[in-house]
């Protein structure tokens, strides 16, 4: 039977507006990530099991599973720790990938503090002192710049210090503190962890797979408790702490009329420097002169989420969307930064009249247009994107543009700050919500897309059965993404939520599903639960709180879910990990754990039986902590 396209779109997204997008670009032969996964078909067994080994010129080393005698590479290294290394390794390169971000969000801070950069202020001047005081950089007689410029440096110095612990750590219960100092994970420093982990993965060093996962905890709490979180608030002295915001989200947010700007990537620096140089009336007149009837902003992924955040920017889509919006021959420039950005999106722009422009040196796209963006030159560098981005207003191909009716609303901007003003300045009433069974727990649910699952499916299946469980989910990354365009993430999304928790929103006029950001911002979710844990006075894995990664793709995930169950947090995933090569590997991260660090990752492909077990574990906590 003769499948038609718009069944094919049916097939690969829930996102209505994705779905005619994808129609689009079928009609048109316009390859995207879907076709390039048929076409890897059958995907490598060796590497799905995590049993293939690059590490060293001697392989690759393949182990076959079914071999009757235990197999080993070349150097003789088995399973176990082939799985292992190929594991962590992961985790490193998201451990990484996090830190690195927040590095360049510090360095932005001290120049700024140091008068060196361009179209930056200390916004979240509260913030600043908070952290100062955190940091024990003492604010008496000082300017908020040299008060920045002193904390930045000492946040700085955390990436590779020797006084072998990281401050965020202190935010974690004392009890969630004393276990990872007991077991020997607590992190020393952001890049120490991380480079440790490369020397351990080299041939002829670790070769323990416990050894070897242990320490990968070590390094996803580095990030998790360290760069991400120096991310995140460096992120927020600069721009701003986020308020709620009521937005728009999915690709209808694309206009027709006016010059439209997509921004994807992760680090807000450059992207919020072209929020500004997009509304100077310079380049609206231009835009205008080039007949346009003006300049529209559109985030994706976590370049989206921080400024919808912060701004109230409205969002194109998540991860599997961005080949779409240029699909859609209404976008005149694609501004990218790094993580998350198919290289494919220059092939799909070539398609159309789109230019991608890559901004970042250490993220250059063949094919791609670099204006490589500096902060010293930040103002007149994004000027000069705008500016490339109107030049191509007049070459649009009218013909071709489609762009959906009916963009989403959403509301985001649920920094802890600003769920502790809803909650009237302490977690109290959410812990009395909690006990009075109100609430039942709460659920992070982050994450990303990934092809090999229909597009948002997983997510927005597992949320709507938890809220209706009275479950509460809070959440960032694409997963947040997927929650707006279902909308999920209105006060009225209220009504799809049990008595409890329909209720509670209701009376804060919140939705029951909150933002909090992206990737980097799952540091909010673990002050939260932090939170949540001392003021009852027990320890994080002692709450009815669990993760959810429902169709994760990235490296980044790998780190997010691990930090999450190193600090106590029981993690779903909605696509294994490659890990199942090895029993000894599989046991440990599903069951071993829990006797460590009281929580342990399980895998869930169908959402509602994962939404089922999330909740199970839930009234576990619930049981265990006799309320
Ligand atoms: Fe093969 Fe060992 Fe080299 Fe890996 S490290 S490629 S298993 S020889
Ligand atoms: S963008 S890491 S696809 S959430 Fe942060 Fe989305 Fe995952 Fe990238």
């Amino acid at each position: 039977m003769k499948v038609t396209m718009k069944e094919m779109a049916q097939k690969r997204s829930i996102d209505r507006t994705a779905q005619v997008v994808i129609a689009k670009g079928l009609k048109e032969g316009v390859e995207t990530a879907w076709e390039r996964l048929e076409a890897q078909q059958p995907q490598c067994g060796y590497g799905q099991l995590g049993l293939c080994c690059t590490n060293c010129n001697m392989g690759p080393c393949r182990i076959d599973p079914f071999g009757e005698e235990p197999q080993k590479g070349v150097c003789g290294a088995t399973a176990d720790t082939i799985v292992a290394r190929n594991l962590v390794r992961m985790l490193a390169t998201g451990a990484a990938a996090h830190s690195d971000h927040g590095r360049e969000v510090l360095e932005v801070l001290y120049e700024t503090a140091k008068g060196r950069t361009q179209g930056y202020q200390i916004t979240d001047v509260e913030k600043l002192k908070n952290l100062a005081t955190e940091y024990d950089v003492s604010d008496q007689d000082k300017s908020d710049e040299a008060l920045a410029e002193e904390l930045a440096l000492k946040i700085l110095e955390e990436y590779g210090t020797v006084k072998n612990n990281l401050q965020f750590v202190q935010r974690a219960p004392e009890k969630r503190q004393t276990l990872w100092k007991s077991i020997g994970i607590l992190p020393r420093s952001v890049d120490r962890e991380i480079v440790e982990t490369m020397h351990r993965v080299h041939m002829g060093v670790d070769q323990d797979y416990i050894n070897i996962l242990t320490h990968g905890l070590r390094t996803a709490l580095s990030d998790g408790w360290g760069g991400s979180m120096m991310a995140t608030e460096a992120s927020d002295i600069l721009f701003g702490t986020p308020k709620p915001f009521a937005s728009t989200v999915n690709l209808a947010v694309l206009k027709e009329d006016m010059v439209n700007i997509v921004l994807h990537g992760h680090n807000p620096v450059l992207s919020e420097m072209v929020v500004k140089a997009a509304s100077e009336d310079d380049a609206i007149q231009k835009a205008k002169a080039a007949g346009a009837g003006g300049i529209n902003l559109a985030g994706m992924c976590c370049t989206g989420n921080e400024l919808l955040m912060r701004r109230g920017i409205p969002i194109a889509g998540n991860m599997l969307c961005q080949e779409l919006a240029i699909i859609t021959g209404a976008v005149e420039a694609m501004v990218v930064d790094y993580q998350c950005i198919f290289p494919a999106v220059v092939d799909v722009a070539n398609c159309y009249h789109t230019t991608v422009i890559s901004t970042a040196a250490k993220a250059r796209f063949p094919g791609a247009t670099h204006m490589e963006f500096q902060p010293e030159n930040a103002m007149d560098n994004a000027r000069a994107i705008v500016a490339k981005a109107i030049e191509n207003f007049p070459k649009r191909d009218r013909n071709r543009v489609c762009i959906p009716d009916g963009p989403a609303k959403w509301m985001a901007g649920f920094s802890v700050e600003a769920l502790l003003d809803a909650l009237g300045g302490t977690v109290n009433p959410l812990i009395e919500a909690i006990k009075s069974k109100q609430i039942r727990g709460v659920a992070g649910i982050v994450g990303c897309n990934n092809p090999r699952v229909q597009h948002d499916s997983a997510h927005v299946n597992i949320m709507e059965r938890l809220i209706a469980n009275n479950v509460l989910v809070v959440g960032t990354g694409c997963a947040m993404i997927a929650a707006g365009k279902a909308g999920l993430m209105v006060p009225e999304a209220a009504e799809k939520a049990g008595d409890g928790l329909r209720a509670v929103c209701q009376s804060l006029g919140v939705p029951p599903v909150l933002h909090m950001g992206s990737c980097v911002d799952c540091s909010r979710i673990l002050v939260l639960v932090a939170a949540l844990a001392k003021t009852l006075g027990v320890d994080m894995s002692d709450l009815p709180v669990v993760g959810s990664a429902p169709e994760w793709y990235s490296e980044k995930a790998v780190s997010i879910g691990s930090y999450f169950v190193a600090s106590g947090v029981p993690v779903h995933l909605g696509l294994p990990p490659r890990i199942l090569g090895s029993n000894a590997v599989t046991t440990l991260l599903t069951q071993g754990l829990q006797d460590v660090v009281g929580a342990t990752f399980f895998v869930e492909i169908d959402p509602v039986k994962a939404a089922d077990k999330i909740i199970a574990i839930i009234d576990e906590k619930r049981k265990a902590l006799g309320i």
